[in-house]
């Protein structure tokens, strides 16, 4: 973008701004202190440093990251519950945790200091999406332990919008508040945002045109099709919003009104892309694992964090003027992806099917079972109407070349009535793995 052309609204335009070399020499400045605060204060990072023959000093050039060892999320486990902070427990304002359902959770926390840029980092994120100070937010996304509610929270009140902190669940008192109180921004993981819609309609509330303006979307994987279902039906421009707790929350990425990739924050968190065998780095536009580093943070700094979740990086300059390298669509977890009859496959591919297939609604279930020694995929959806068990049948049949020609994989299509698969609150359950308790 051309300095004659408008400039669009930002939250912070000098970082936003900032031309690609000054933002390398900053990720090294703020990368040798945040390296050695965690090598001063954290016995893990010492120890796996020590281990891998490197001293935070040894970082001169942003390559020279490479040398140093990852983190997983079984680190913050084996750690549980503060042993990977930086600063005294006191100094820890607030605490969030994973709501993992096996071993013990991920404790996270931050200091007044982190907290501070979180909130900047949502401000400048919403502010990308469209959002301007003034509007009315409906956050949507769950409160509590969950890094949704209060990171969308305290990013909107920064914006200086009205937030209306409701949380998940309660749907036909969402939608009497999202039309009553006239919100143009909706926050809500895109599984409950379909939730939303529906229940608006059922109700005979027409949010599509309503004041609603803006999707904030994301916790969860969710495809094109799925956008452009949410875009229709709730009259709106979803915009992709990425995050984890181990690194910060919501705000690490987020789609700009361009919606070309999410721009991930360089000025606070270093990205990287690794083969996920080898681990190697990936150069710019390879597909691979992404790792993030955190550059800012005090209280939980993480050095080479395996998110596990499968991306593309690039660095092409966007319309928008924003610098900062962009996440592409981020397609699911490597933990995630079904592995069937020898095909990979992702969630998301399925779903990129099913939604907006004439008759079919866009809600769905996937069950991986053992058929004998081979692996068998059952894909649940609903019609859109209340079709006689022929027609479904024919549907589930249509669905099933459909899947097969598409993504690659045959599998078995149940085609339920209107209303028969459970719903989201918050993050959806779409795959359900019953091989792992086959042994
Ligand atoms: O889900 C933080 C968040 C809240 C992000 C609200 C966006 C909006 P966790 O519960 O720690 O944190 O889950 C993080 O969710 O590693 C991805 O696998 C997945 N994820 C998050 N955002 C997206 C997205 C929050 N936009 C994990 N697309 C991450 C795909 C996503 N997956």
């Amino acid at each position: 973008m051309t300095a004659q052309n408008a400039a669009p609204y930002m939250f912070a335009p000098e970082f936003e701004r900032l031309d690609r070399a000054g933002l390398r020499r900053l990720q090294l400045e703020r990368l040798k202190a945040l390296l050695a605060h965690a090598y001063a204060n954290v016995a893990h990072y010492r120890k796996s440093f020590d281990a891998a023959g490197v001293k935070p000093d040894d970082l001169k050039h942003l390559e020279d990251l490479a040398r140093f060892p990852f983190m997983v999320k079984t680190d913050l486990r084996d750690n549980y519950p503060f042993g990977l902070f930086a600063v005294p427990r006191e100094q820890v304002v607030r605490l969030h945790a994973s709501s993992g359902t096996t071993g013990k959770p991920t404790v996270v926390g931050y200091t007044e200091g982190d907290l501070n840029d979180w909130a900047n980092l949502m401000a400048r994120s919403l502010a990308a999406t469209g959002a301007r100070p003034g509007d009315v937010v409906h956050n949507a996304y769950g409160y509590g332990l969950f890094t949704g509610g209060l990171g969308f929270h305290y990013g909107a009140e920064r914006l200086k919008c009205s937030v209306v902190p409701m949380s998940g669940g309660n749907t036909e008192k969402q939608v009497g508040l999202i039309s009553d109180f006239g919100a143009r921004v909706l926050a809500a993981t895109p599984s409950y945002a379909l939730n939303i819609a529906e229940v608006a309609e059922s109700m005979g509330v027409d949010l599509a045109g309503s004041g609603l303006q803006i999707g904030v979307f994301g916790a969860e994987p969710w495809s094109e099709t799925m956008r452009a279902e949410l875009d229709k039906r709730l009259g709106i421009r979803a915009c992709d919003m990425y995050g984890l707790s181990e690194i910060m929350g919501p705000g690490v990425a987020i789609e700009c009104e361009h919606r070309c990739g999410l721009h991930g924050w360089e000025d606070h968190f270093l990205f990287e892309v690794v083969d996920p065998d080898t681990l190697q780095p990936l150069p710019m536009g390879a597909q691979g694992e992404l790792v993030i580093t955190t550059l800012t943070k005090q209280a939980l700094p993480m050095v080479r964090y395996r998110t596990r979740d499968i991306t593309r990086l690039i660095d092409e300059p966007c319309a928008c003027g924003r610098t900062h390298v962009r996440i592409l669509r981020v397609t699911g977890r490597n933990d995630d992806m079904m592995i069937i009859r020898g095909v990979n496959v992702y969630p998301s591919q399925i779903e990129a099917v099913l939604v907006g297939f004439p008759g079919v609604a866009p809600q769905y279930l996937l069950t991986l079972s053992r058929q004998g020694s081979l692996d068998h995929l059952t894909v649940e959806t609903e019609a859109l109407a209340d079709e006689s068990e022929d027609s479904r049948t024919h549907l589930a049949h249509q669905l099933r070349h459909h899947i097969k020609s598409i993504v690659g994989v045959s599998c078995e299509v149940i085609v339920r009535l209107p209303g028969e698969l459970p719903r989201s609150m918050g993050k959806a359950i779409r795959v359900r793995d019953l091989r792992k308790q086959d042994g």
